[in-house]
C-alpha cells in the first residue's frame, strides 16, 4: 500500500462549482447520476493536465463531458480512479455509477443500516458513491435529489435546506435538497428510511428561526427529548461562548444502529451511532446520557470548527477535531461540574492516549504521513489535539484566546486551511510568536517533566528546576523542547496560597500563575518565601506532560484536603493511591503478605465523613487508578500483579470504610427511591456515590449489602442504578443472584438493542477467571452480530480493553481469540477491525512470553491473506 505525505501536498489541479446528483435507491441496487460543474484551478495554472477522479467500487455506466457522450478510448479507468483529458478550462462532466449499498458491511459510502439507506463519506467514503475529487479542500454547492419506494422509504433527507419534492409512478416518490454552502464531499450525506421525528424550533441570536428535527426509527421515539435539549443548550452555548450562530433553516439528526463511530457532522444532517442519540432514564446510564449531551455538542460545533471552516488536507484533521473536542469540553464543564469533567477527561487521556504516544503507532497531532486515513481517528488527534488547544488558552488568557477564534473563523470562513492557519490567527489576534509553541503539532510522545525544588531560608527564596524530555517516537528520534505552560500555586503550612513573586520582579502577582517552560532545563525563583512551600503544580493539568515531584505521603494528604485547585486535590489523591498500590505489587513479588499503607484509608475516611464536599468529587476521590493506567505508568505490565494489589486495596477500603461507607450508600439511594430521575449533575453526582459505596460495600459480601444490592437492581426506575447492581453481581461470588439477574435482565430488554449492548458489556469486562469463554459463548447468542460495530465494541472491545486478567492469560489464548475476530473482520469491515486490533499493538508492554505470544499473533494476521489497508497498516507498524 501506497504511504501518503504531508510534504507532497500539492493544490487540486480542477475545482467543482456545482454538484448536482441524482439516486435513484432500489432493494438490489442503487444508481447515481453526477452532473459535475468543473473548471481549472488558475491557482497551479493555465495548462490543462488531465482530469483525475477518485472512484472505488464502482460500476461506471455513462459519462458525458459537456454533453457528449465518451467512447471508452476516451477515458482510463482504473480500481481507484477514472482520468481523462478535458478540452477547456470550464466544463461539466457527466456520470452514472451503480453501486451495492444493500451488501456494503464497511459502512462507508452509502450503505443500509436495518431498513435504511444512510451514508458515511469521512475521511474518504465519498469516492464509493461516485467518482469525484474526494478531498477536502475541494468544495462545492451540492444540489441531491432522492428517489426511493415510498411505502419503505417515506423520509428521503439531504444537506441543507428541502427545496422540491413529488411522486413518481403509483409507487416511487423524490425529494430535492439544496445545500447553499460549500462543502468537500465528506460532509455529504443522504438518508432513506420509515423514520419518525420529534421537532423543535430555535430562535438564533439574530432572531432566525431554526426547525430542529432528530430522525428515529418508530420504536426510538421516546429516547429523542434529551438530545433535543442537548442540541438546543450546545447551540446558545456556541453563541454565548464563541459567537457562532447556525446557517441554515433546519438541522436534522438522524440516528442509526451500524456506525462505526460515535456520530458525522455532514452540513444540517448530522448522522449519529444510536447509542450518541438515544437517551431516556429506564434504558440509558447517567453516562450515556453525558455521552449524548457531549456528542451532540460536538457535532453541532463542527458546523462552525470543520465545516464553514475545513481542513485543506487530512494531515489537518487535528485543525477541525482537536478544536471542537475542546469547545465540546467546555460545553460540558460548563453544563456540569467542571472539575469532574476535567478529571475524567485527563484520566482518559493519560491511560489511553499516553499508551497511543508511547506505542507503534504514535504520531503528532498533525501526523506527516499515512497508509490510511481512517487509521489516524486517533486519541492523539482528538484528545491530545484538544489538549494543545487548551494550551493556548492557557497562555493567551480567555479573552485573547476568544480574539483568537474570532479572527481564524471571520478570516477563514469558506475556506480549506491548515493547523498554521488557526495558530497564525492565534499569533496576530494576540501579537505573540508561537513558533516554539508550534512544536506541539509536529513532534509526537508524552514530554517527562522532571521537577525539584530548592528553599533558600537565608535568601527567602523557592526555586523550582523543569528539566523537560521526550521519548523518541518512530521517525523522530531526537525532540526539540516544547512550550510547556504550568500552572501553579504554592501553599504554606496552613494550606493557605502564598502570593507568587519571581525573583527580579517588582508586584506581587495573584497566588496562581501560569509558568512558561520553554528550555530543557529552566529554574524560577520566587522571592519573599519565609518558610518552605508546598508546590502545587500543574493545575488543572495544564499541559499533557508525565509530571514528576519528589512529594511525600504526607504531603499528599495535605494537598489532597487544602489545595484549592479541585483537580489537584484529586491528582494528591491519585499519586497517593498510586504509591500505596506500588507498595502492594512489590511485596506481591517478594511473595510478603500485603500490607495497605493505611494513610490512603485514612484520606479516604476523612473524605466520606466530610458532607460538605462535592458528592461527585468524593465519587472520583474514592476511585482507584484504573489498571490499565497502572500498566500505562508500568516499565513493563505485571497484569497479575496489578489485578491482585489494586483487588486487595478495595478489598481493604471496604473493609475498614465499611460504616461510612453504608451509610452515605444509604442515605443517597434513599433519595434515588423517593426523586424520579433527572439528568442532571447534582442527580449524577449523587447517584456516583452511591454506585461507588454499593461497588466497595458488595466486597464485603455481607447478607445486608447483597440484599440492598438485590433491591437497587430490582427497584430502580433508572438504568445507572440497575446496571451498577448489576455489575457489581456479576462480579460477586454470588451465583444464583447473578444468573437470575442476567436472565431477567435480558428477557427484559431483549427488544433493546443499545441496552442489550449493556449487557454484553458487564459480562465481558467481568474479571472472574473464564472470561474468555464467557465471551465465546455470549458470541453465540442471538442478540450479537459480528456486523454491528456497537456489539463488535460491547463484547469483543470491553473484552480486550478492559479486562486485563483474561486477555492476558498466560496461555495466549485471549490473544488468539482477538486475532481471530480480527481476521473476521478485516474481510467484513476493515476500519473496526483495525480499531479492536489496538490491544495487541502494545506487545512491548508485557513481559516477554506474552511479548511472543502477542507479535505472534500480529504475524499471524499478517500472513492471513489479502489485508485491508487499515488492518496493513496498523499491523506492519506494530511489528517494524
Ligand atoms: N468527524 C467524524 C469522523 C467520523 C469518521 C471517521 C472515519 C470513519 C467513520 C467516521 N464516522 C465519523 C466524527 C467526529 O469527530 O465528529
Ligand atoms: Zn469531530
Amino acid at each position: 500500500p501506497k504511504v501518503i505525505h504531508l510534504k507532497d501536498y500539492q493544490a487540486p489541479e480542477y475545482l467543482i462549482d456545482e454538484t448536482h446528483l441524482t439516486f435513484e435507491l432500489y432493494e438490489d441496487r442503487t444508481l447515481v447520476h453526477a452532473r459535475l460543474a468543473l473548471r481549472r484551478n488558475l491557482e497551479r495554472d493555465q495548462s490543462l493536465p488531465p482530469l483525475v477522479l477518485h472512484g472505488q467500487e464502482l460500476e461506471l455506466l455513462a459519462l458525458a463531458l459537456d454533453g457528449r457522450q465518451l467512447g471508452p478510448k476516451e477515458y482510463q479507468l482504473d480500481e481507484n480512479q477514472l482520468s481523462l483529458q478535458p478540452d477547456s478550462p470550464a466544463f461539466s462532466l457527466e456520470t452514472t455509477v451503480c453501486i451495492h449499498p444493500e451488501s456494503n458491511t464497511a459502512l462507508e459510502g452509502l450503505y443500509k443500516s436495518g431498513k435504511m439507506f444512510c451514508t458515511q463519506c469521512e475521511a474518504e467514503g465519498f469516492r464509493k458513491i461516485t467518482y469525484y475529487l474526494d478531498r477536502p479542500d475541494v468544495m462545492s454547492v451540492f444540489t441531491t435529489t432522492v428517489k426511493a419506494d415510498k411505502k419503505r422509504y417515506p423520509i428521503l433527507l439531504s444537506n441543507g435546506n428541502p427545496v422540491a419534492s413529488g411522486t413518481e409512478g403509483d409507487d416511487r416518490h423524490w425529494a430535492t435538497w439544496n445545500d447553499p454552502f460549500k462543502k468537500p464531499a465528506y460532509l455529504f450525506a443522504l438518508v432513506a428510511g420509515d423514520l419518525k421525528s420529534v421537532e423543535d424550533s430555535f430562535t438564533t441570536m439574530n432572531d432566525r428561526e431554526v426547525a430542529l428535527r432528530i430522525y428515529v426509527e418508530p420504536e426510538n421515539i421516546d429516547k429523542c427529548q434529551h438530545a433535543l435539549d442537548s442540541l438546543k443548550r450546545s447551540m446558545r452555548w456556541d453563541e454565548q461562548v464563541y459567537g457562532r450562530e447556525y446557517d441554515l433553516d433546519i438541522f436534522m439528526i438522524v440516528a442509526v444502529s451500524d456506525f462505526n463511530m460515535g456520530a458525522m457532522e455532514n452540513k444540517g444532517l448530522n448522522i449519529f451511532n444510536s447509542g450518541a442519540v438515544l437517551a431516556r432514564a429506564e434504558t440509558a446510564t447517567d453516562a450515556a446520557h453525558q455521552r449524548v449531551e457531549a456528542i451532540v455538542a460536538h457535532e453541532y460545533f463542527h458546523n462552525w470548527s470543520g465545516n464553514r471552516v475545513t481542513c485543506r488536507d487530512w494531515f489537518q484533521l487535528s485543525l477541525k477535531e482537536g478544536f471542537t473536542v475542546f469547545r465540546d469540553a467546555g460545553f460540558s464543564a460548563d453544563m456540569n461540574s467542571a472539575t469532574v469533567k476535567r478529571i475524567e477527561d485527563v484520566a482518559y487521556l493519560r491511560t489511553h492516549q499516553f499508551a497511543e504516544d508511547a506505542g507503534p503507532m504514535a504520531h503528532p497531532i498533525r501526523p506527516d504521513s499515512f497508509i490510511e486515513i481512517s487509521n489516524f481517528y486517533t486519541l492523539t488527534i482528538y484528545e491530545k489535539g484538544s489538549e494543545v488547544v487548551g494550551m493556548l488558552r492557557t497562555l493567551l488568557g480567555a479573552e485573547g484566546f476568544r480574539q483568537g477564534t474570532d479572527l481564524y473563523f471571520a478570516r477563514h470562513d469558506g475556506q480549506a486551511v491548515t493547523c498554521d492557519d488557526f495558530v497564525k490567527a492565534m499569533e496576530e489576534a494576540n501579537q505573540v510568536d508561537l513558533t516554539q509553541f508550534k512544536r506541539w503539532y509536529s513532534q509526537a510522545g508524552t514530554p517527562h517533566l522532571a521537577v525539584s525544588e530548592h528553599f533558600d531560608a537565608g535568601a527567602r527564596t523557592y526555586s523550582l528546576t523543569f528539566h523537560q524530555s521526550c521519548p523518541p517516537t518512530p521517525g523522530q528520534k531526537h525532540k526539540e523542547p516544547f512550550v510547556i505552560p504550568i500552572a501553579l500555586g504554592l501553599l504554606d503550612q496552613n494550606g493557605q496560597e502564598l502570593p507568587l513573586r519571581l525573583q527580579g520582579e517588582q508586584t506581587v502577582g495573584s497566588s496562581s500563575r501560569v509558568l512558561s517552560v520553554t528550555q530543557a532545563k529552566q529554574t524560577f525563583t520566587f522571592a519573599g518565601m519565609t518558610h518552605k512551600p508546598l508546590p502545587s503544580l500543574l493545575r488543572g493539568f495544564s499541559a499533557p506532560v508525565k509530571l514528576e515531584f519528589p512529594y511525600e505521603r504526607d504531603q499528599l494528604m495535605f494537598l489532597m484536603q487544602h489545595d484549592s485547585d479541585g483537580f489537584n486535590r484529586w491528582e494528591a489523591g491519585q499519586r497517593l493511591a498510586v504509591q500505596a498500590l506500588h507498595d502492594l505489587i512489590a511485596q506481591y513479588h517478594c511473595n510478603e503478605t500485603l500490607v495497605i499503607d493505611q494513610r490512603l484509608l485514612t484520606a479516604l475516611r476523612s473524605l466520606l465523613e466530610n458532607d460538605s464536599l462535592d458528592q461527585a468529587m468524593v465519587a472520583e476521590m474514592l476511585s482507584l487508578p484504573s489498571e490499565a493506567y497502572l500498566a500505562e505508568i508500568s516499565e513493563t505490565a505485571d497484569v497479575e500483579a496489578i489485578h491482585v494489589a489494586r483487588e486487595f486495596a478495595r478489598k481493604a477500603i471496604a473493609q475498614t470504610l465499611f460504616e461510612p461507607l453504608w451509610q452515605r450508600y444509604q442515605a443517597n439511594r434513599e433519595v434515588s427511591r423517593s426523586t424520579p430521575y433527572v439528568a442532571h449533575a447534582e442527580h449524577f453526582a449523587r447517584r456516583a456515590l452511591q454506585n461507588i459505596a454499593l461497588a466497595y460495600l458488595m466486597l464485603s459480601e455481607k447478607a445486608e449489602v447483597l440484599a440492598a444490592c438485590l433491591e437497587q437492581f430490582e427497584q430502580a426506575d433508572n438504568m445507572t442504578e440497575r446496571l451498577t447492581a448489576l455489575v457489581v453481581l456479576v462480579h460477586s461470588p454470588f451465583e444464583e443472584e447473578k444468573a437470575t439477574a442476567l436472565a431477567w435482565f435480558a428477557e427484559r430488554f431483549a427488544n433493546d438493542p443499545l441496552v442489550m449492548d449493556q449487557w454484553f458489556g458487564v459480562q465481558a469486562g467481568c474479571p472472574l477467571p473464564g472470561g474468555l469463554e464467557r465471551v465465546q459463548h455470549l458470541m453465540q447468542h442471538p442478540a450479537f452480530t459480528i456486523k454491528n460495530p456497537n456489539k463488535v465494541r460491547a463484547l469483543i472491545g470491553a473484552f480486550a480493553n478492559q479486562n486485563h486478567v483474561n486477555f492476558h492469560r498466560r496461555d495466549g489464548a485471549g490473544y488468539r481469540f482477538l486475532a481471530d475476530q480480527v481476521i473476521m473482520l478485516n474481510a467484513l469491515n476493515p476500519q473496526i477491525a483495525s480499531r479492536q486490533l489496538s490491544p495487541l499493538t502494545r506487545w512491548r508492554k508485557f513481559d516477554q512470553a506474552r511479548q511472543v505470544l502477542m507479535k505472534g499473533e500480529l504475524e499471524r494476521i499478517l500472513a492471513s491473506g489479502e489485508l485491508s489497508s487499515d488492518v496493513y497498516e496498523v499491523v506492519s507498524k506494530s511489528l517494524a
